[in-house]
């Protein structure tokens, strides 16, 4: 099966480590719980603005199974506009200064801003998200000097655009092409390949159509030799499908998503219900494991 040759091409090291944190892919797909530091994310805005909620929240899903906290203190749901720096840094500094010293696990700063990514770092925070895919050389260097992890996510357009008429080619070979390229330049930088994390951005100026078709074809992505992370947690793709309007109410649409990434071969799944979550990839790890 082509999720088996996928494990296979990503099995050499099962551990990933770096000077400031660890992953281990060893029982096969993790989850990275989503901590969004905002006033307006389209599922949980303005829950955990206050920093005290954010930080325990931050902690429940750490103790719930998650294997990266992801915080972010910018919405980049479509039509959203921009926060600054200072603004950022003022959001999730405190909070990831708080949850580090408690947990064990790695933070990630979800930021396109280096200023940013490097105040998260110096808080605490050890792996950088980046939505556009090292777009800003400095990120680069950051990261490379930095030692860190980073999750490299395409997006057509920006958040402000990107769903006004989102147009491709051959949407999964436009995109992992973008990827692999993204991936080679980072190694030119001096992230070595382990640390690098492909993700196709579900939802980021793509159609419901687009959307299917990555995950159909997710374990393409699997088998391209860097490991994947795919975001469909909530997505308003799968209130499409399931006429559930509300975020919230995406949970069973959003667990089937989780199944067939981690089935194909997906590293990380970033989700907003973990406990939940962790149930479901435990569950498709374990039937993996059983592939001989
Ligand atoms: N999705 C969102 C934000 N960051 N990062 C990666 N790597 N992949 C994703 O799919 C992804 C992401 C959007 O989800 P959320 O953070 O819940 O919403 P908002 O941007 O409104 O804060």
């Amino acid at each position: 099966m082509k999720s088996k040759e996928a494990k296979v091409e990503n099995s050499g090291e099962n551990v990933v480590e770096w000077p400031s944190g660890k992953l281990d892919f060893s029982a096969g797909c993790i989850l990275m719980g989503v901590l969004n530091v905002t006033p307006d994310s389209f599922s949980d805005g303005g829950q955990f603005l206050d920093s005290e909620r954010a930080i325990e929240h931050g902690l429940q899903m750490a103790a719930e199974g998650a294997a990266i906290i992801d915080v972010g203190g910018e919405s980049t749901r479509p039509g959203s506009a921009s926060v600054s720096a200072d603004e950022q840094i003022e959001r999730v500094v405190p909070v990831i200064k708080a949850i580090a010293k408690k947990v064990n696990i790695p933070i990630s700063i979800d930021t396109y801003s280096h200023e940013v990514a490097e105040a998260a770092l110096d808080a605490g925070a050890a792996m950088i998200n980046d939505i556009t895919a090292l777009s800003d050389e400095r990120m680069a260097e950051l990261a490379a000097q930095q030692q860190v992890p980073v999750v490299l996510m395409h997006m057509q357009g920006t958040p402000a655009t990107m769903q006004a008429e989102p147009k491709y080619g051959d949407v999964v070979e436009e995109i992992l092409q973008f990827l692999l390229g993204r991936a080679r330049r980072a190694e030119q930088f001096g992230i070595p390949k382990e640390r690098i994390f492909i993700d196709p951005g579900i939802g980021f100026g793509k159609t419901l159509e687009h959307n299917l078709l990555l995950l159909r074809s997710i374990d393409k992505f699997a088998a391209s030799g860097y490991r994947v992370l795919v975001g469909t947690s909530r997505k308003s793709f799968i209130g499409k499908i399931t006429g559930k309007e509300k975020p919230a109410e995406r949970l069973f649409g959003t667990a089937a998503t989780v199944a067939l990434c981690a089935a194909a071969g997906v590293s990380i799944v970033r989700v907003h219900d973990v406990a939940a979550m962790v149930d479901v990839v435990r569950i498709v790890n374990a039937v993996e494991r059983m592939k001989v």
